[in-house]
């Protein structure tokens, strides 16, 4: 078994789905597969998708947070292991490949961190971390986390609701969407100075929700994994965690959250609209255009390579508390 900092999304990604997601990159980038096989002026880029970039620049490990562990949410579930949490990453800013972020979020700069609320509310307001730490108790929560690539882990999160930073802005009646923004900062990510090694992405990163599902109880703000602050390649310093949707739903490293009357544009629906819908709820019953959702690989204890293989549960698991959010709603056609 390879270290995992050696890993790239070959040796955990099955090949279809490797291939598929490169010819995805390389098209929206408007490459032919002939030009990756050819020594350009691009090598360095190129060996960024090989996930072999030269620049790495590892995070300093996480303060260690202080928190609850409320009963209801320490589920009893096998926990993915901590070095897998924070090494087998989706973080487009730092590349494409799994091992990318760990080896190059470092250079996030995540002092002095702000988060501007505002838009559709009474009491606009921005945050520092202090603030946020002082207004909002963190508790850690046991969450699934399931990618819409096919893969899951169980997480420890440590957070707090987003509900209650949404309601201490008082949001009107207007509001009806919460339109959430990651940091833009080209100097700190190579991915955004990059539209090659940030796979053809518009940055900055933007996600969404619905007023109801940002203010369920499930819904949260998360600023730590594994009892410590979060790492860069997790989304430090604050980032959204949804358990019943997608992982891209999840935006990281988050500066501002402005509520809106309208849907607002979310970054893979705008990449491929009729892959990745604005509700990303896991569905087994809803196939991706170019994979099964029905099954999904845990990465668990185990070596990296036999990964568990599991049902997909609807809304992840989390069914009874969210599906009534959804009633009347066609799931297939609101993907
Ligand atoms: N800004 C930003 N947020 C992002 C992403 C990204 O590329 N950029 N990737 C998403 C995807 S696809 C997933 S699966 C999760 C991964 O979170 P993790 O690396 O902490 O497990 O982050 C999500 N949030
Ligand atoms: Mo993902």
């Amino acid at each position: 078994m390879k270290p995992v900092d050696k890993l790239t999304e070959n040796d955990v990604t099955p090949e279809s789905i490797f291939n598929a997601r490169r010819r995805q990159v390389m098209k929206a980038l408007g490459i032919s597969a002939a030009a990756l096989s050819v020594p350009t002026a691009r090598a360095d880029v190129l060996s960024w998708l090989q996930g072999k970039g030269k620049e790495s620049q590892k995070a300093p490990a996480g303060k260690p947070l202080d928190f609850s562990k409320p009963a209801q949410y320490q589920a009893d579930l096998a926990l993915t292991p901590e070095d897998k949490v924070t090494g087998y990453n989706n973080f487009y800013e730092f590349g494409l490949d799994k091992a990318d972020p760990a080896a190059n979020a470092g250079s996030l700069k995540t002092a002095d961190w702000k988060i501007e609320i505002g838009g559709e509310v009474m009491k606009p307001m921005t945050l520092d971390m202090d603030d946020i730490f002082k207004r909002f108790p963190l508790e850690q929560r046991i969450y699934r986390m399931r990618c819409v690539e096919a893969w899951s882990m169980v997480v420890p999160w440590i957070g707090f609701e987003l509900g209650k930073l949404l309601k201490a802005a008082e949001p009107t009646s207007n509001a009806r969407y919460v339109a959430f923004q990651t940091i833009y900062a080209p100097e700190e990510m190579p991915g955004q100075r990059d539209r090659f090694v940030g796979g053809g992405i518009d940055y900055p990163y933007v996600e969404g929700l619905r007023l109801d599902e940002a203010m369920h109880p499930l819904t949260m703000l998360t600023t730590g994994v594994y009892g410590k602050a979060l790492p860069p390649q997790n989304g430090a310093p604050i980032r959204l965690t949804v358990p019943w949707k997608y992982g891209f739903k999840g935006i990281k490293s988050i500066v501002k959250i402005t509520l809106v009357k309208a849907q607002p544009p979310t970054t893979w629906n705008l990449l491929a609209s009729n892959e990745y819908g604005f509700y990303g709820n896991v569905n087994p019953h809803v196939d991706h255009p170019r994979w099964s959702q029905a099954t999904e690989r845990f990465i668990g204890s185990g070596g990296i390579l036999d990964v568990k293989r599991q049902p997909t549960l609807l809304f992840n698991g989390y069914a009874d508390q969210v599906a009534s959010l959804y009633k009347g709603l066609d799931l297939r056609e609101n993907f």
